[in-house]
C-alpha cells in the first residue's frame, strides 16, 4: 500500500516576512515545488505571457503543463491532449482534481521525492486576514539556496499579478450551505447543475474565478493562469474545500444524490481524464478521483474542518433551508416522514430528528420574462425593464395560489424566490483595453422604471479574458433576499428592471473594457 501524503497548508510551511523568504533556507515543501518549477520551466515555458511555441516540446515541460489546462489565442502546433479544461461545469472539481494529481506526480519523478505533495494556499479564515496576500514565497525576486541568492522560479512580476482578493471574494459560507453537489437549473448545486445548461456550482464561481479575477494578470486570463506557480496552490485549495464539503453533516456528493439525470449517471460513470502525450500518458477515471486516500491520489489535506464561526453559520443556514423545504412541502422525504417533520417542528423546535433527504427539494421556478433579443453592458451597464408574460403569469398566479390557499390574493401572487439568469454572456471584442471586459460586475433590480436598484449579486467574468470571442458563460443570480424590499418599493409582481454595471468603471472611458454582450436575460419566479 503506498504510503499517504500529506497537502500541506502554506501557512504551516511559509516565511513571516520578505526578508526571511529572501534570505533563509524555504521549508522542503516549498524548496521542492521551487525546484520542481525550475526543472520544469528549463525544459520549456515561464511564468509569463511570452508563448514560445515549439513544435517539439517536453511532456514535463512548464508549458506544456499550462497548455494542457488552456492554450494562448492563437497557439500554434496543439497538441491532442491541450486545452482541455473543463469550466462552468460539473466536471471543473473532478477534472482538477486530476490535473493536480498528474502534476504532482511529474514534480514528484523530476525532483526524485516519492513523499512529496502539493500544498495549498487557504484564503478563506476570516481570523487570518493576512492569507489573502500571497505567501512570500512567491512575491520575492530572489531567494538563498546554499548561502547563495539565485532567481526564485516561484516570482512572477507585479505586472503579471497585480492584486490580491477581498475577503468577500472569498467568503465560502454560500458554497458550504449548499447541501447538494448539483441541482437543477436555475438552481446551482455546490459543484455545477444537472442537464443541458452549463453553469458554475457554487465553489467555481466563488471563490475559484473571484481569486483568479482578483489577482489579475496571468491568473485572470483563463488560457495562461496555469503558467503561474499560484495557480496550483489555488487549485490545490478548492480541490481540499470539495473535501471540507464532503465531510460536513448532510452533504450529499453526486455519486449518492438521488434524482440526477440518466445523462449525468452515465457521463460520471464513463468519463476518463487523460494527461501527456507520446508515450508517456497518463489516465484517471472518475472512480479514481472519488477517495484521495487510495491510488492513484494516496493524499491528504492537513485540514479539512471550517473555521468555527463559518462551521456554525453554514450550519444554521443548512437547518434553516431544510426547514423551509420542510413547511413548503418541497421535501422529497416519504410522506410519513414529511408529516411527522411537519407537526413535530412546532412541539420539538429546529432540531427535529428526521432522516437527511438525499434528494434536492423538488422546487417550481416558471420562466416569466426574457429580453427580446441581445444586450450590451458598457462601461456605465445597462439597465432593461422587464415586463413578466402575462400567459405565464396566469399560470404561475393559479399554482403559486393553489400552493399556499390560506393567501389567495387578486392580483400576482407573492413568489417564493427570484432568480435572474444571464444566458450566453461573451465578451466584446475589438478592444484597446489589456482586457475584453471587467472581471467583475453588479446584477441590480428594481420594482419598476425609476425605482432605486437594489444589489441582487455580482458575477466574475473569468474565463471571458483572453479566450475565443465566441466563448459563453450563464450567470444566475438568486435575488430572493430582496422581495420584501421591492414590495416596500411600490412592486406591483408584474415587471422587474434588471440591471448590469461593472463593479468599478473605468476612471479612463479611452482605455475603458469593451464589456459584455449578454444573449438574454430571464426572470424566474419560484411558486
Ligand atoms: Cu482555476
Amino acid at each position: 500500500m503506498a504510503n499517504i501524503r500529506l497537502r500541506r497548508d502554506i501557512w504551516s510551511v511559509a516565511k513571516q516576512d520578505e526578508n526571511a523568504a529572501r534570505t533563509q533556507e524555504w521549508d522542503p515543501v516549498l524548496r521542492g515545488y521551487a525546484h520542481g518549477v525550475e526543472l520544469m520551466m528549463r525544459l520549456g515555458g515561464r511564468a509569463n505571457r511570452n508563448t514560445t511555441p515549439k513544435p517539439s516540446l517536453d511532456v514535463r515541460s512548464w508549458e506544456w503543463m499550462a497548455n494542457t489546462h488552456l492554450t494562448p489565442k492563437g497557439q500554434k502546433h496543439m497538441q491532442p491532449l491541450w486545452a482541455s479544461c473543463a469550466h462552468h461545469d460539473r466536471f471543473f472539481l473532478v477534472w482538477h482534481r486530476a490535473y493536480l494529481a498528474w502534476f504532482e506526480t511529474t514534480i514528484q519523478t523530476l525532483i526524485d521525492d516519492r513523499e512529496w505533495a502539493l500544498p495549498y494556499w487557504d484564503y478563506s479564515d476570516p481570523a487570518r486576514p493576512e492569507t489573502l496576500e500571497l505567501p512570500w514565497e512567491f512575491r520575492v525576486e530572489q531567494r538563498t539556496v546554499d548561502g547563495k541568492l539565485v532567481d526564485n522560479p516561484l516570482y512572477v512580476d507585479s505586472g503579471d499579478r497585480p492584486g490580491h482578493p477581498s475577503a468577500e471574494d472569498v467568503d465560502i459560507v454560500e458554497a458550504m450551505s449548499e447541501r447538494f453537489f448539483v441541482r437543477e437549473f436555475p438552481v446551482r448545486g455546490f459543484g455545477g447543475v444537472d442537464g443541458q445548461w452549463k453553469l458554475a456550482g457554487y465553489l467555481e464561481a466563488k471563490p475559484h474565478d473571484a481569486v483568479h479575477d482578483r489577482l489579475g494578470g496571468i491568473m485572470g486570463d483563463v488560457s495562461l493562469s496555469a503558467r503561474d506557480p499560484i495557480f496550483w496552490l489555488h487549485h490545490a485549495n478548492l480541490d481540499r474545500l470539495w473535501e471540507v464539503w464532503r465531510q460536513l453533516d448532510g452533504s450529499v456528493d453526486v455519486l449518492d444524490q438521488g434524482g440526477i439525470s440518466q445523462q449525468l449517471a452515465s457521463e460520471w460513470g464513463n468519463a476518463r481524464f487523460a494527461f501527456g502525450g507520446g508515450s508517456t500518458i497518463a489516465v484517471y477515471s472518475v472512480d479514481d478521483m472519488m477517495d484521495t486516500t487510495t491510488d492513484p491520489l494516496n493524499y491528504e489535506y492537513e485540514v479539512i474542518t471550517l473555521p468555527p464561526d463559518i462551521a456554525s453559520t453554514v450550519m444554521d443556514n443548512r437547518a434553516k433551508a431544510r426547514r423551509d423545504a420542510i413547511t413548503s412541502g418541497d421535501t422529497t422525504l416519504p410522506p410519513h416522514l414529511a408529516w411527522i417533520a411537519q407537526s413535530s417542528r412546532g412541539l420539538i423546535g429546529e432540531e427535529t430528528m428526521v432522516p437527511e433527504d438525499t434528494t434536492p427539494p423538488r422546487q417550481h421556478w416558471d420562466p416569466v420574462a426574457s429580453t427580446p433579443g441581445q444586450m450590451t453592458v458598457g462601461d456605465q451597464g445597462a439597465a432593461h425593464p422587464l415586463r413578466f408574460d402575462e400567459r405565464q403569469m396566469a399560470s404561475f398566479n393559479r399554482a403559486a395560489t393553489a400552493a399556499n390557499a390560506l393567501i389567495a390574493v387578486d392580483g400576482p401572487a407573492r413568489p417564493a424566490g427570484i432568480i435572474i439568469a444571464l444566458m450566453g454572456v461573451r465578451a466584446l471584442t475589438g478592444v484597446r483595453a489589456p482586457v475584453a471586459c471587467h472581471s467583475h460586475y453588479i446584477v441590480g433590480v428594481g420594482a419598476r422604471d425609476g425605482s432605486p436598484i437594489r444589489d441582487a449579486g455580482t458575477f466574475s467574468t473569468f474565463g471571458l479574458n483572453g479566450t475565443r470571442t465566441d466563448e459563453e458563460r450563464n450567470y444566475t443570480i438568486d435575488a430572493t433576499a430582496l422581495i420584501p424590499e421591492l414590495y416596500d418599493d411600490g412592486w406591483d409582481g408584474g415587471e422587474l428592471v434588471v440591471q448590469v454595471r461593472p463593479e468599478t468603471p473605468s476612471e479612463n472611458p479611452e482605455t475603458a473594457p469593451k464589456g459584455l454582450s449578454i444573449g438574454q436575460i430571464t426572470v424566474f419566479l419560484r411558486r
